[in-house]
């Protein structure tokens, strides 16, 4: 009898609840009858402190916040499957990547980094990339971002980089946002996080969608084999959609618009079963090579170029199931760095080195309790088995007298596993060395691998590259910041740097390099600089130009139209981006059915003044002469004029159905010779087909100048 009950105890504690069909009861499973007024003395007399049904109601509600992460607080994260198609048993004994065709449930949760949990998706910011695999040998976390280097080298720098980049201390300005003073004084003297800043200021800072990202581990791990054969990996992601980013204009837009757009986009995205999908890759390294690189593969600010050692593509994340409960799920996952399986194993990268003690430290004061990894998004599929016991809101019921090891009489369980029976064992590593407090000389060139990513970069995104450090710069109020953080560009290129400084209103000074961060009281006039260029020169996978551009799976175009337009061409177009994955969204004047010319009606989703062209990859001018003439009536005419001149600012494919000319005239568009690949004009059986390809390309960047418009 007692067996049972607390069996059904166990069941009830690892079940999720459905409120269907049940009466609402209190946290003790009392029925209420009434929820709607407090107990009182009188029906016009005061509250009655006995009512416990009122005080249990609002105690719950008073301590429902629990602190937001200090970092990474703004995410959405979703469930999925890992698969290994491609193992990886030569390299590590881990069997979720070792055993064929294996699959493992996961969790991923994206996040921008500096912003609060209220803040905007758009920030111009990293984002994290972090997975929990829930494998048959214990959760695995690979607690990683979408760039794949870091700011800074050790761990004892975290704190001052964090503090610099949130809000200002004084007043709590700006949020979500790196352009101002503290973030770039600390960056103008820590020249370590140059290479980032290349990575911070690329595109790659303003995702179209967190599924357009790659992932990266960042530092370099190691792989342990069954023989005890030791390897280094990086780990990559590469979503299958391509890797697309938006303008910054459109980003600082959407952040008034749909400051949730890829929480949004992500949802929806599963909601309608387009699964975002990365392929899995390691770049191996043998133990032997470990100093064969002209970097330090410990130094989490270098990156191994692809045409050094190959992305190996072996696995696929998949993510198909969103959360049922934001806050259960994605608000107390709990990430760790230091969650590890047999088979994998920390490198000494100090900055990895130092996440291994915060990351615990921090679910205690977020989460309360060193029993968050009983919280059921935090728990293994396999089960726990030790001598822990009690603390704040302890959930497993422990059976019997026995919770300290060696023990006879729980018969010496839970027992050591042997390390052939998946016993955890570290991967031995000789150290022996003086105890000292110094950074390793070979980790001292801090410009090469910030020169080969902006040498890798197409004109556009050099440019786009360029614009986002005036935008931040220009922010910073004090001229010797802007002046020293010049100084640091020109050691990676002298164009760049004029440029920025001529727009930022400094000169170029020469600094000189020191080994470690730059004195602050340094006279950026009497430094020089060091000279080094990178072993390669450019290196393909670092720029978005020649990302994936051949689907146009789960864009979002949006068919603009009124009543008279042509059911026919609309109808039609409709169902050949859906036949290939896109998603089609109908905006009008108002939410008011639109009147087609057949007679049929379509719903609008969205009107002129609920959204903006921002949220949409690509605009549909629908067909039809009346359609476009109540477009440009005195109401609707602003707001259509708005909508095509900004997707036409933001290089977005534009495609204008019949009798649709009136529209196009009375915009800037400026494509008098059909000179531009993603204005399409519905004028030859081929229009649709050269839509398509538009969308799939996503953007056309490189007519950025031509396109460039007050909208
Ligand atoms: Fe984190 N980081 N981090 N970090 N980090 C946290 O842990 C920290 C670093 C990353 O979606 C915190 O649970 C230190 C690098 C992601 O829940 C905290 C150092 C990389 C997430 C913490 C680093 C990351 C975090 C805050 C330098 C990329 C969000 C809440 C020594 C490889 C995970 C939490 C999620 C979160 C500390 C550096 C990625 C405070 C001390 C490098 C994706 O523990």
């Amino acid at each position: 009898m007692k067996e049972s009950s607390n069996s059904k105890l166990e069941q009830l504690s690892h079940s999720t609840t459905s409120n269907d069909e049940q009466a609402l009861t209190t946290n003790q499973g009392l029925k209420i009858n009434n929820n709607q007024d407090s107990l009182k003395s009188g029906e016009r007399g005061p509250s009655l402190l006995e009512d416990f049904i009122l005080r249990e109601k609002i105690t719950h509600f008073d301590h429902e916040r629990i602190p937001e992460r200090i970092v990474h607080a703004r995410g959405s994260g979703a469930h999925g499957t890992f698969r290994i198609n491609k193992s990886l048993a030569k390299y590590t004994k881990a069997k979720f990547l070792s055993e064929e065709g294996k699959e493992t449930p996961v969790f991923v949760r994206f996040s921008t980094v500096a912003g609060s949990a209220g803040s905007t998706d758009l920030a111009r910011d990293v984002r994290g990339f972090a997975i929990k695999f829930y494998t048959e040998e214990g959760n695995y976390d690979l607690v990683g971002n979408n760039i794949p280097v870091f700011f800074i080298q050790d761990a004892m720098k975290f704190p001052d980089l964090i503090h610099a980049v949130k809000p200002e201390p004084d007043n709590a300005i700006p949020q979500a946002a790196s352009a101002h003073d503290t973030f770039w004084d600390f960056i103008s003297l820590m020249p370590e996080s140059m290479h980032m800043i290349m990575w911070a200021m690329s595109d790659r800072a303003i995702p179209r969608s967190y599924r357009m990202m790659e992932g990266f581990g960042v530092h370099t791990f190691k792989f342990i084999n069954e023989e005890g054969k030791m390897h280094f990996v990086k780990f990559h992601f590469k979503p299958k959609l391509g890797v697309h980013s938006v303008a910054w204009d459109e980003a600082t837009k959407i952040s008034g618009k749909d400051s949730d757009f890829h929480r949004r986009d992500l949802w929806e995205a599963i909601e309608n079963g387009a699964f975002p999908e990365w392929d899995f890759g390691v770049q191996i390294i043998p133990e032997e090579d470990e100093h064969k690189f002209d970097f330090d593969l410990l130094d989490p600010t270098k990156l191994i170029p692809e045409e050094e050692v190959p992305v190996e593509l072996v696995g696929t994340l998949t993510l198909n199931r969103n959360p049922d409960n934001f806050f259960a799920e994605t608000e107390q996952i709990a990430f760790h760095p230091g969650h590890l399986v047999p088979g994998i194993d920390f490198t000494n990268d100090p900055l990895l080195q130092g996440r291994l003690f915060s990351y615990t430290d921090t679910q205690l004061s977020r989460l309360g309790s060193p029993n968050f990894h009983e919280i059921p998004i935090n728990r293994s599929i396999n089960t726990v088995h030790n001598n822990q016991r009690d603390g704040h809101m302890r959930q497993q019921i422990a059976k019997g007298k026995v919770s300290y090891e060696p023990n006879s009489i729980g018969g010496g369980c839970p027992f050591q596993a042997m390390m052939k029976d998946g016993g955890f064992t570290s991967q031995e590593e000789r150290v022996d060395g003086k105890k000292i407090r110094a950074r390793s000389q070979s980790f001292v060139d801090h410009y090469s691998q910030a020169k080969l990513f902006y040498n890798s970069q197409s004109v556009p995104e050099k440019t786009h590259l360029q614009n986002a450090l005036i935008f931040e710069l220009s922010k910073v109020t004090i001229p010797a910041i802007r002046e020293r953080v010049v100084g640091q560009l020109n050691f990676i290129d002298k164009e760049l740097a004029s440029l920025v400084a001529k727009k930022v209103g400094v000169n170029v000074t020469k600094l000189k390099q020191p080994n470690g961060s730059i004195p602050a009281d340094a006279d950026p006039k009497t430094l020089q600089s060091p000279e080094k260029e990178p072993s390669t020169k450019s290196s393909e996978a670092l720029s978005m130009k020649n990302t994936v551009k051949d689907t146009i799976k789960s864009r979002v175009i949006g068919f603009i139209m009124e009543n008279g337009v042509v059911a026919k061409d609309v109808n039609s177009l409709k169902s050949k981006l859906e036949k290939e994955g896109a998603v089609v969204q109908i905006i009008a004047g108002s939410l008011a059915p639109v009147k087609a010319d057949d007679g049929t009606a379509f719903e609008p989703k969205h009107s002129l003044t609920s959204t903006s062209s921002v949220c949409f990859d690509a605009l549909y001018v629908s067909s039809g002469k009346n359609s476009a003439e109540n477009l440009l009536n005195e109401d609707n005419k602003p707001g259509t004029l708005l909508f095509v001149n900004e997707a036409y600012k933001h290089c977005k494919a534009i495609y204008f159905g019949k009798e649709t000319d009136e529209i196009y005239n009375a915009s800037n568009i400026k494509n008098k010779k059909h000179e531009d690949p993603a204005i399409i004009i519905s004028d030859n059986n081929n229009s649709d087909n050269a839509f398509i390809k538009a969308v799939a390309n996503h953007r056309v960047w490189e007519l950025e100048k031509d396109r460039n418009n007050p909208a």
